[in-house]
């Protein structure tokens, strides 16, 4: 393992205010998004759509990682150039997620335990001969009646720690996920304890598997009422409530703080991120910053709907999303974006 270089890629990842773009929908949730828009559901257009991600013209003034799926980082363009040279080209830094997906837990109904560590050191090493400098493992935690149960949190936490180390073993600089899923009817306080309560766990898991914090990057839910909740609170309660919760519970060493959307509006993300860094960045230990899937992707996907003649638009559409997200780091976001940038398109 090499300290140094682990530091070195997670501070880069995330420097001159960029963020992560994930796109590491495994082949289910792909076809998914794509079935909810009419879009055909084959390997065709799961590669057509990734390169119009990767060839988005400036994407990298945005986006310092890009988070691929086993699918996608063997893919090539459609001229044979291969997805990895065109990302390095970019300039971009090349991860992957290696978790194979959060399974029902036995004896615990609702709950989830994500799986992944079989062969993964084997794995690990194929991805770093490919070119890959990060990885990504997700876990699921999920809130309802009396969930979660301290074993789910464990379970994953642990697998999570475990995950790290690998990673760092293998040279490639851990991005660890405990997803406290947006969905429910709990309050933005029940969020805040469950997220608390799940960092906490998973930072003690990481120091007993010896994970180099400096060389990790996490990336969390904000703290949100569910989405059913009738309680949905102002921009200030968000991030007053998801800064507090992560100076309760995240070590100073660590890297990096990069944001998943959960399934927030594109326009939601930006501006929550965006206050918790005007309010709070001098305070902070650790940048806070974006590795969005959805609240990046999901309007150009809207506008591409598989069809080559929409490709412009689309790719315009999300360079909007990546440049809104970098501004948002810089507490420089406002609505008078998304104004101008609809004002353009109209
Ligand atoms: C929570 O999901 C991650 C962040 O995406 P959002 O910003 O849309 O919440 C995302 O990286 C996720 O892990 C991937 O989309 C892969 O999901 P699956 O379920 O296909 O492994």
């Amino acid at each position: 393992m090499h300290t140094t270089g682990l530091m070195d890629t997670a501070q880069s990842m995330l420097a001159a205010d960029k963020g992560l773009l994930a796109m590491d929908e495994s082949t289910g949730t792909c076809n998914k998004r794509f079935a909810a828009l009419g879009i055909p559901q084959n390997e065709d257009t799961r590669r057509a759509y990734r390169e119009l991600i990767l060839t988005t013209p400036d994407l990298s003034t945005c986006i310092g990682g890009l988070i691929l799926y086993d699918e996608t980082i063997r893919q090539k363009k459609e001229d044979g150039t291969p997805f990895l040279q065109i990302i390095k080209d970019a300039g971009i830094i090349p991860g992957i997620k290696v978790d194979t997906g959060a399974k029902d837990m036995p004896f615990f109904p609702g709950e989830k335990i994500t799986e992944g560590l079989d062969g993964l050191r084997e794995r690990l090493a194929e991805y770093n001969r490919m070119g890959a400098r990060f990885c990504k493992w997700r876990a699921v935690i999920s809130i309802g009646d009396n969930i979660p149960h301290r074993a789910c949190i464990e379970a994953n936490a642990q697998a999570l720690a475990r995950y790290a180390a690998l990673c760092q073993e293998a040279d490639l600089v851990p991005v660890v996920e405990p997803e406290v899923v947006m969905s429910g009817e709990h309050t933005l306080q029940k969020c805040a304890d469950v997220t608390e309560e799940v960092l906490h766990i998973v930072f003690e898991q990481l120091y007993l598997q010896r994970v180099v914090l400096e060389g990790m990057i996490l990336k969390p839910n904000m703290v949100l009422a569910g989405l059913s909740s009738s309680e949905q609170k102002s921009l200030e309660d968000v991030a007053s409530a998801t800064v507090q919760c992560l100076l309760h519970s995240v070590p100073a060493a660590v890297a990096g703080i990069a944001f998943l959307s959960g399934g927030q509006s594109a326009e939601l993300a930006s501006a929550r991120l965006n206050t918790m860094n005007s309010v709070y960045k001098s305070k902070l230990p650790w940048p806070l910053a974006f590795s969005f899937a959805r609240a990046i992707q999901q309007p150009a996907l809207e506008i591409w709907q598989g069809k080559k003649s929409n490709v412009v638009a689309a790719q315009e559409a999300l360079y909007h999303r990546a440049l809104c997200n970098q501004t948002a780091r810089r507490g420089h976001y406002d609505a008078k974006m998304e104004a101008q940038y609809a004002g353009k398109n109209t």
